[in-house]
């Protein structure tokens, strides 16, 4: 933004930083371009040193080579672990190593934008509690081009399901900037990249070192700043590249685990809403945690809900009654569930099928609501609907919160297990296709029919 370039930044002011990245079987060149990226970029009096995090690779150029080449760059330093730690450990060893006021954490196949580092530093120098995150732009993973995010940056959210995903920067957010610089507040980070005061990290106690190789530590880490007193932004004048790979150069078991390790220190019971729609976390064994819950109290943090009404209050919070969600299992072909496909796995745009009983939520996790819709949340909030004058079953984005929904998405699911749509006057039926294939549509409710008889099942 023109508005980025015009700033100037009094070195002399900000804080010295150490970048950290921790590595596993990473490529020569990304891991290469990273680390000179790095040093080309960021301003040598601001940069005390990169510390580079070998997670054990087994790769032979991350071994002598690698470490010939790092030789002779001034200020990087090459940390090898004893054992396997993960990327959680993995960076926190890397943390013991910093010498600078702030530690900035980069993966290991990132191309930092000129001028990246600056408002990260600055932004740190003027509030000790902030968690601040660059833009994160792709670098294309097949031509490994820089596409820089034109425009407003999007933040970080979830749903229910504790998916990251991207989105919009809310309404009650813009209004609160002063200008086009100004940094914007995220409900949770992507996770990777961002730079926050050695001490402050400290304070917040790091990161949950019970968590295993991948995943989850990204909204732990934003439950966190948030709950216990900080806040966590994205700046809109430092952008970072990266990867973001078809597949990642190393086996991502479940990373379940630290999921509901998350869930279990931060989101009181409002992890019931996870849980219901991940029926194999609730089994989960996930470790202990008392450590992470004495933490909490001695931060004296806030709960799940004041973070959810005062930073995430666009989430809809599910009403999730007893007997109301769940699989809905049909009477008539009683192997089968309500399925959603998404438009990639269903080019037909039906979206709404028949599917064997899988019992692990997800695509096949339905609310039915006081307001008499059927709800689907995972990413966006879909909401079961008949298309004016077709007798099949779609879906389409819910009304925003607090509006009403359209007379389409009304159903009145009946005790006797009929869902009725009064608009069409039909009912939702189970059927095979003439291929022999279990299905969904609309037909003429016929009293009795048990393929018009739906369940909903834990
Ligand atoms: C995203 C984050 C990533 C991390 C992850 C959730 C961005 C851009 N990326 O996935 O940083 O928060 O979500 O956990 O926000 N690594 C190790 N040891 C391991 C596994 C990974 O050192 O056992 C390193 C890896 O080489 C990389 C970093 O950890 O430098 C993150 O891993 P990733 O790039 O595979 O994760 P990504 O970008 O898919
Ligand atoms: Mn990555």
């Amino acid at each position: 933004m023109s508005e980025c370039r015009l700033r100037s930044y009094d070195y002399r002011r900000l804080p010295t930083t150490s970048v950290i990245v921790a590595f596993y079987n990473e490529a020569w060149s990304t891991l290469l371009r990273t680390v000179h990226s790095v040093l080309e970029t960021a301003p040598a009096v601001l940069l005390k040193e990169l510390i580079l995090v070998d997670d054990l690779s087994d790769l032979g150029h991350l071994k002598a080579p690698l470490e010939a080449y790092v030789s002779r760059l001034r200020r990087v330093r090459l940390i090898r672990t004893k054992k396997r730690e993960g990327l959680v450990r993995a960076r926190l060893i890397g943390a013991t190593f910093a010498t600078g006021e702030v530690l900035t954490f980069l993966d290991c196949h990132c191309e930092c934008g000129a001028g990246w580092l600056e408002p990260l530093l600055e932004r740190v120098a003027q509030d000790q509690s902030v968690i601040i995150c660059p833009v994160i732009d792709t670098i294309d993973w097949n031509t490994f081009d820089f596409y820089m995010q034109e425009g407003e940056p999007v933040i970080g959210g979830f749903d229910w399901h504790l998916t990251f995903q991207w989105q919009a920067v809310p309404e009650h957010e813009r209004r609160r900037w002063k200008s086009r610089t100004d940094p914007i507040r995220s409900p949770v980070m992507a996770g990777g990249l961002f730079a926050v005061s050695k001490k402050y990290f400290e304070y917040l106690g790091t990161y949950d070192t019970g968590m295993e190789v991948w995943g989850g530590e990204n909204l732990e880490l934003s439950f966190r700043v948030w709950q216990c007193g900080g806040t966590l932004e994205i700046h809109p004048c430092s952008h970072v590249g990266h990867v973001f790979p078809k597949r990642a150069p190393y086996a991502r078991p479940n990373f379940r685990q630290n999921t509901v390790r998350a869930a279990e220190v931060w989101m009181d019971d409002y992890k019931e809403h996870f849980f219901n729609r991940n029926p194999l976390a609730r089994k989960e064994k996930y470790g202990d945690v008392s450590q992470r819950k004495l933490l909490r109290r001695r931060l004296n943090c806030r709960s799940f809900e004041w973070y959810l009404s005062n930073v995430f209050p666009e989430l809809r919070v599910p009403e999730d009654r007893p007997g109301w969600h769940g699989a809905l299992r049909s009477l008539g072909i009683s192997s089968e569930c309500l399925d959603y496909k998404s438009p990639e796995r269903d080019p037909t745009g039906a979206h709404l099928t028949l599917f064997g009983c899988h019992g692990q939520g997800g695509n096949q996790f339905f609310e039915y609501t006081l307001a008499k819709e059927l709800r689907f949340s995972v990413q966006t909030e879909l909401c079961v609907m008949v298309p004016k004058q077709k007798n099949h079953v779609g879906m389409q984005y819910c009304p925003k919160l607090g509006s009403p929904a359209p007379e389409e998405m009304i159903w009145h699911f009946k005790e006797d297990g009929t869902v009725y749509h009064p608009r069409s006057n039909m009912c939702l039926s189970a059927y095979r296709t003439a291929e022999g294939r279990p299905d969904v549509e609309m037909r003429t409710c016929s009293p009795g029919d048990k393929n018009q008889i739906w369940r909903f099942e834990k």
